[in-house]
């Protein structure tokens, strides 16, 4: 079994989607392991977006995903990672395919309501950075 690791961004809290969002996760076979509320700092989000320092939207992103709480969360399933990016659909809702959550509830590139691990590398870094071990489910 692999794991993922999940946000909903400020934008699917303020626009009342969690819940939406998280049938999509049990509809889809997805086992929550690990799920909390967390109102990140602007350092916060520089440290966990740093692969995209060097990118012109570096500074909004991380003033937006700092913006309001957001809820981090990490999924159990056979080939989760790349699982959950299908589910969630392209960066841009415009180009995210019909029945996709971005498709379904993301506003813009920046307020696209998931994020989700690229990489399973990718996804142990993002775990450890939000859960301790005692925080997730065996
Ligand atoms: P994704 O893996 O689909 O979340 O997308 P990226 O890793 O390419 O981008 C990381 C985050 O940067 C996205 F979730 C939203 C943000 N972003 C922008 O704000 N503007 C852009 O043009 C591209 C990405």
């Amino acid at each position: 079994m692999e794991r993922t690791f999940i946000i909903l961004k400020p934008d699917a809290l303020e626009n009342k989607h969690v819940g939406h969002i998280l049938t999509k996760i049990e509809e889809n076979g997805f086992r929550i392991v690990g799920l909390k509320l967390v109102q990140m700092t602007k350092y916060d989000a520089q440290k966990f977006y740093e692969v995209h320092k060097e990118r012109p939207f570096y500074e909004d992103l991380c003033n937006y995903m700092s913006s309001g709480p957001v809820i981090v969360g990490v999924l159990e399933a056979e080939n989760a990672v790349q699982k959950w990016r299908d589910l969630i659909g392209a960066t841009d809702p415009k180009e995210a395919k019909e029945g996709t959550i971005r498709k379904l509830y993301a506003q813009s590139k920046e307020a696209n309501a998931v994020h989700g691990s690229d990489s399973e590398e990718n996804a142990i870094k993002e775990i450890h950075y939000f859960f301790s071990e005692r925080e997730l489910l065996p």
